[in-house]
């Protein structure tokens, strides 16, 4: 029965640990503030997708406009075919804006979120991203800059 004591200690840091663990993730997200997404939620890679292939160059995207169904899952292929490093971030105008805000302080910072990417010249990428919520949203390059210069597009999800 010595032990006991031993034992119950163990148990509490054990679940003191756990309970840091559970905690980590949440407060790692905020920091970066895509602890939710604002134009929908990453794909589901088993379920279909429709493709749509959208080219970055200096300073806009091609097609700069898609229109999609509530619930669509999109595929997107993303290939720089510029001469500078180009993003596509897809979420609501307003959080690009502020991010846009952040970028301009840390104009190297690199995403790998699942609604976004960095792509160097002649470098391809692609995006599966399900549209799950109603609205407008945009995608955009947050390189200081690059969106003021034209390098924004639009996503328009319908009902139907
Ligand atoms: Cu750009």
């Amino acid at each position: 029965m010595k032990h006991q004591p031993e034992m119950t200690m163990k148990t509490i840091r054990l679940g003191l640990a756990l309970a840091a663990l559970s905690i980590v993730p949440a407060l790692a997200h905020d920091k970066h503030g895509h602890a939710t997404f604002s134009a929908g939620e990453p794909g589901d890679p088993n379920k279909p997708a429709r493709t749509i292939e959208i080219l970055l160059n200096e300073m806009d995207y091609a097609p700069a406009r898609i229109e999609v169904r509530r619930g669509e899952q999109i595929r997107f292929v993303l290939r720089n075919v510029g001469k500078e490093d180009h993003e596509f971030l897809l979420a609501t105008p307003k959080e690009n804006l502020a991010h846009a805000v952040e970028m301009k302080k840390h104009p190297h910072m690199e995403h790998d979120d699942p609604n976004g990417v960095r792509l160097a010249p002649n470098k391809t990428a692609e995006i599966l991203w399900k549209f799950s919520k109603p609205g407008t949203f945009e995608f955009s390059c947050l390189i200081p800059d690059h969106r003021d210069y034209g390098m924004v597009g639009h996503v328009t999800v319908t009902s139907r």
